[in-house]
Order: C-alpha cells, then structure tokens, then sequence
C-alpha cells in the first residue's frame, strides 16, 4: 500500500508540501493541473513542473486525480471523438513523467455532491453532510447552495465557467438516460483503451457521489453491479476503479469489503480513497474521521480486505473534518486528513504484522 494525500498545487492550497512531508507514511501527492479546461491536453512543461516541484520535496508523483471527462464524451455529441483524442494525448503526456494511474469520473453535470459544508458534529468539528431532502429540491438551488459555501476555494469537479449555463448543460442531458450514458461510457474506454496499454497508465474510475441517481440525471457508477458492467467494456488492468469506500458507503446497501475483495481481488484496483461516513437516517449522512468507531464503515475490515487480497496499490485519506480551530478547503484540510493517514497506517502496520505471524 502506498499513502498518498491530495494536493491542489501551490497557487490553490494552502498546505505547504512540506507540511505533507511531514506526515509519517505518507509518500506520495495525489495531484492535477486545474487551470487546463476540461478536454484540452495537458501541456508537458506544466506536468513536469509539477512533478519537479513535488519531488523537490521528497515526495513522489504517480496519481493524477482527476483528468476530468468533457461532458461532449458523455452526452455522446459528434465532437466527442476530438476531445478523446486530446484524453489520449493527455496520456501520453503524463505517461512521460511515470505517471501510473489516472482517476476520474463519468457522473453527468456535477461531480460529488453535498449539502452542507460545515455540518458541527458533537465534538465540534465540522464535516461535510448530505441531507436528502435537499437534493430532491432543483439542481439550480443545489448548485448555489454549494457553490455559496466553499469558504472561497473551487470544488474539484465544479469549475465554474462549465457550470456556468446550468439549464443547457441540463437540457443537453435531457435524452440520455442510463442506458445511453453506459453506451457513452463504453465508447470513451474502448477509444482510450489502447493508448493505456501502450502508455503503461491505468484508468480508476471513481464511483458515483453519492452513488445515486439525482436530478433526473443518470448515474450508473453505483454498485457491484454497475462496476462489473464497466469491466466488461474492455477487461485487462488499465480499465480499472478508484474503489472510494465513503462513496460507496453512501448506500447502506452497498457492502463495501464484499466490493474490494471483488474488484481489488481481480487486480482491477489501483487507488483507494479510504474514507469514513455516518448514515443518519433517511437517506442522510455526514463524514466522519477516518476511525472505525466515529462512522459507519468498519475501516479495519476494509483495510484487512485489501490486506487479503494482496493489494499494493494507492491510498489517500479522503475527506477530512475541519479541527483544531483550521477552516481548510471543504473535505481537504490538513489535520484532520494527517489524523486520517495516520491511523490507516497504523491499521496496515497491524494487519500485515498479524498476518506474518499467524
Ligand atoms: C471529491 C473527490 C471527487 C473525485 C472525482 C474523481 O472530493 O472525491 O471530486 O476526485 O470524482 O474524478
């Protein structure tokens, strides 16, 4: 397992490499250029720079999260076979650099969702919430809503100039239901799929967040179910999964070690977001810290499931809480996420020394 940790670039977070050096364990940043609009190729120069910049700090630089998928791919439009290609370009780009693994998404129109950004748990912290009624409500007003409570940081996924015609982005979803959209989705991979190949660089798609169907849209990167379908587009290691365990635990139905075993049991795995929510009843939920006890997922059982199946992949905590008086970017402060790193380390360490002596 190798321990990664989220980072937004030195114009955009205001963590310190540094600082991220400093956690114990964690030797790698999960990292992206967000000032290239979604669908333009990735320059060489800015990757390298960013590669130089993270290695400079001794950390290393394997995981892009995200390159994010132009909305022509997964509406299906004709000029989808451009921005494919620009994708394809992009990784030859970053295969350049060694970069192994690419996470990203096909959720239409928005990307993660919450409903609150600053939900106080009883220890007051703050962590990021979904309250279900909310999201019943229209996609303009959610949309705001989040948009007014970012503590004045960007959301990954939610760039505002894409954002900006909400109706007609919505409008342009209006005929593609899910059965379209996994058309959609097979044509993207099946066109990407050989350049992985020959670029060594394996695709993670992220699942759905929350692994639901929202405003009308279609969304089929839900479940066990959805995943095998997705595999099935093109079986072989580069068409893989970001296997995100607070997302997937967004459905209480979703029975996440059952999906690891499954999918990182196949070696279809490369990443993980090890991420710890609590269901609050009617659908709602908040994130929690990473601890088993303070969430609904068992995060040993997770640990222990991947431990099993021999997985050597990537790991990042995911989102943190807001402590010790910090008001980070929503979900990606540093204490809380070093709290995070720490303990699934700690779990690691244990697991795989029971496992040596038993
Ligand atoms: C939110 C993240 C997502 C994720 C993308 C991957 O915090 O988990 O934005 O990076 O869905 O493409």
């Amino acid at each position: 397992m190798k321990m990664g940790f989220r980072w937004y670039g030195s114009a955009d977070d205001s963590i310190p490499l540094q600082y991220i050096r400093q956690i114990p364990g964690v030797s790698h940043v999960v990292g992206a250029l967000f000032d290239v609009p979604v669908g333009e190729v990735w320059p060489i120069e800015k990757i390298g720079a960013l590669q130089a910049e993270i290695e400079a700090a001794g950390l290393r630089f394997e995981v892009v999260e995200s390159v994010n998928v132009h909305d022509d791919i997964k509406i299906g439009r004709p000029e989808r076979d451009r921005w494919i290609e620009n994708y394809c370009q992009t990784i030859r780009h970053l295969s350049r650099f060694g970069i192994q693994v690419i996470c990203y998404n096909f959720m239409p129109v928005f990307d993660w969702i919450r409903t609150d950004m600053r939900h106080e748990l009883a220890d007051g912290s703050f962590a990021l919430a979904l309250e279900a009624a909310v999201v019943e409500g229209s996609a303009e007003d959610v949309l705001r809503r989040v948009q007014d409570s970012t503590n004045g940081y960007l959301l990954p996924g939610w760039e505002p100039e894409r954002l900006a015609d909400i109706r007609a982005l919505l409008e342009a979803y209006q005929d593609v239901d899910n059965a379209r959209l996994t058309d959609n989705f097979r044509y993207f991979i099946q066109a990407i799929m050989p350049t992985c190949e020959k670029y060594n660089v394996r695709m993670a798609v992220h699942p759905d967040d929350p692994p639901r169907a929202l405003f009308g849209l279609p969304r089929i990167v839900k479940n066990a179910a959805d995943l095998r379908v997705i595999e099935g587009f093109h079986d072989s290691p580069y068409n893989g999964f970001t296997l995100c365990t607070g997302s997937l635990g967004e459905n209480p139905e979703n029975d996440v070690p059952a999906i690891l075993r499954e999918f990182a049991g196949r070696g279809k795995a490369p990443f993980v977001h090890a991420r710890n929510i609590r269901h609050t009843g009617n659908g709602n939920f908040h994130e929690s810290a990473h601890l088993s006890e303070c969430g609904s997922l068992d995060m040993w059982e997770i640990l222990r499931t991947l431990h099993d199946v021999g997985f050597d992949g990537y790991v990042r905590p995911d989102h943190g809480r807001d402590i010790w008086g910090e008001r980070g970017r929503p979900g990606y402060g540093l204490y809380d996420r070093a709290l995070g790193a720490t303990y699934l380390n700690g779990l690691w360490e244990a697991i795989r020394k029971d496992a040596a002596h038993a």
